[in-house]
């Protein structure tokens, strides 16, 4: 199987996209009638979260059928009407398939809970918890009905860790990849797909800012080579990205090189980590700029020199709005929005664009705690309160960190509810849409810088194709690296500050092409100097 380098992935979280039935909550159709919109930007794949029934505990990543499409979004019908209509505009559609774990309300568990010893194998039930926290907060066993054991959940209570190591609930979790890849569907997203392979004995892992214990298991990349074979390694063409949870890069070369014949790429979060005070999310720290370039050159270097690939990203809906993270978005929004695009698409890897980045959306900046209604961020605002913040000091990091910034309705226009709904949407729309929005942006210097970013890189390989190399190592203000592909440079330079910085320019490159900057930028010299949040990319043939 291969996928496609040249390709851009757009990001939708269907539950705040575009409600067509007036209930405050988004839907395929509202997806559909988005189409035109997306081809007009160029993307190439949509990656959907979760629409499958769920008890929206975890807004759909508690999944009770996995084969079939909740309600609240539409039918199956409009799924396929979605599909096709994608397809005619040259898209295709990426699925969310959240297989390492399930809804309490799925029927396995409603039947393991009832007595069933063949449903109880689909779990992982212990007569003795382990000291595992619960990526949302206390510890990660629940007792298992009245039987005296408990369950495993990683993420919420109601979502059931699945026993891999059960080879009926590997069977189970083939056919409901296959059921999408039989409508057609050739691109997949795996949640948490590093954590599916647990060890037989499981271990306290009081280390647990380390890596935890579950994580990246040998056995991890044995389930993915049988998922590989068994499901869409048979396509030709496709795009599978697993989402790596605490991960490293020789484990995620392993996950991508196309010889593992495990996935097509990887997300890898640390990049987003270096705003975290000793490592933890509810903190506020700004942004640490050595540790962010570390990181790419690190990762970009490593998953080259690897033949492994990522999938690049600096949005998502678990994270808030970058723009609010990494830039002055007061005074350089536009500037900013442009820099940090250029940053990744320019880079080695597929570059995700998450829903309303290519308008330069940013944080909701609600006032209350009343309008967060994300599980996590209201169990992390218990436990801030808990360790003695007061509600201010807990409610100013929740607004920083909550995974709800990114989560508000897609901004359309100025109207109310942002032309997102004519209902009270189930999360709020942020503060600023009246100024950002589709209507007012479309023409404007973010989108059209995007709509170009994606063109050059189906024009030209050496985006696509070519190796990674830091650049610039040294400066303290510069994110640089250079592309590489048969004899050709490409050096890209990406100010992540808001103040002119100098810069000698190897003598070679005074003499290459620029291709792409946010500034006009007319002649190169030994000696430049970028403008707060420029970003500058010279091609050397
Ligand atoms: O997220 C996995 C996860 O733990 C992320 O929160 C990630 O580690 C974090 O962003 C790093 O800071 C996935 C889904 O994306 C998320 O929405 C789900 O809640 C979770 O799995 C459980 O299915």
């Amino acid at each position: 199987m291969t996928f496609d380098k040249r390709q851009v992935v757009y990001q939708i979280y269907p539950k705040s996209y575009k409600d067509t039935t007036g209930n405050g909550i988004g839907d395929l159709q509202g997806i559909i009638s988005k189409l035109p919109y997306l081809a007009e930007l160029g993307i190439d794949v949509i990656w959907l979260n979760p629409f499958y029934p769920s008890p929206q505990r975890d807004n759909g990543y508690d999944v009770s059928d996995y084969t079939a499409i909740n309600p609240l979004f539409g039918t199956m019908a409009d799924f396929e009407e979605l599909a096709q209509t994608a397809k005619k505009h040259g898209i295709e559609l990426m699925l969310d398939m959240v297989l390492n774990h399930c809804s309490t309300e799925h029927e396995w568990f409603q039947k393991a809970l009832a007595g069933d010893p063949f449903y109880q194998d689909f779990f992982i039930l212990r007569d003795a918890p382990t000291d595992w926290v619960s990526k949302f907060g206390g510890n990660a066993w629940a007792p298992f009905g009245d039987t005296g054991k408990y369950y495993l959940h990683l993420f919420d209570i109601t979502q059931a860790d699945l026993n891999w190591r059960n080879p009926h609930v590997r069977e189970e979790m083939f056919k409901v990849v296959n059921f999408w890849r039989d409508k057609g569907v050739k691109g997949f997203r795996f949640d948490v797909i590093n954590l599916i392979g647990k060890d037989e004995v499981l271990k306290d892992n009081p280390n647990f800012d380390g890596k935890p214990e579950y994580t990246d298991r040998p056995i991890n990349h044995d389930y993915l080579k049988m998922l590989n074979a068994a499901s869409f390694g048979q396509d030709e063409k496709g795009m599978i990205v697993g989402e790596m949870s605490f991960t490293d890069i020789p484990n995620c070369v392993q996950y991508s090189n196309p010889d593992s014949h495990e996935l097509d790429m990887v997300f890898n979060f640390h990049h987003l980590k270096v705003d975290y005070e000793n490592g933890q999310k509810w903190t506020l720290k700004p942004f640490d700029f050595e540790e962010l370039k570390t990181l790419f050159h690190t990762w970009g270097e490593g998953m080259s020199a690897g033949n492994g690939w990522s999938a690049l990203f600096w949005n998502n809906h678990d994270q808030p709005r970058a723009l609010n993270r990494f830039v002055d978005v007061k005074n350089f929004r536009t500037e900013g929005a442009t820099m940090l695009a250029a940053s990744i698409h320019l880079s080695r890897g597929t570059p995700y664009i998450y829903m309303g980045e290519e308008i330069g959306m940013i944080d909701p900046d609600y006032d209350t705690m009343a309008d967060y209604v994300d599980v996590e961020s209201i169990n992390a605002y218990q436990e801030l309160l808990e360790a003695g913040k007061t509600s201010e000091e807990a409610l100013a990091i929740i607004k920083a960190k909550s995974r709800d910034n990114s989560r508000t309705p897609m901004q359309w226009d100025a109207s109310e509810n942002a032309g997102f709904s004519t209902a009270t949407p189930w999360l709020k729309a942020g503060k600023t849409y009246a100024a950002i929005n589709v209507a007012t942006e479309k023409t404007g210097p973010i989108f059209t810088f995007y709509q170009e970013l994606i063109r050059l890189r189906k024009e030209l390989p050496i985006i696509a194709e070519g190796d990674y190399k830091a650049a610039y190592q040294d400066s303290d203000k510069v994110y640089a690296f250079e592309r590489q592909l048969d004899g050709q440079r490409l050096l890209v330079l990406n100010n992540f500050f808001a103040e002119e910085v100098e810069m000698a320019l190897a003598e070679e490159f005074t003499k290459g092409q620029i291709l792409i900057s946010n500034y006009d930028v007319t002649a190169l010299a030994d000696t430049l100097i970028l403008k707060p949040y420029q970003t500058l990319a010279i091609v050397l043939n």
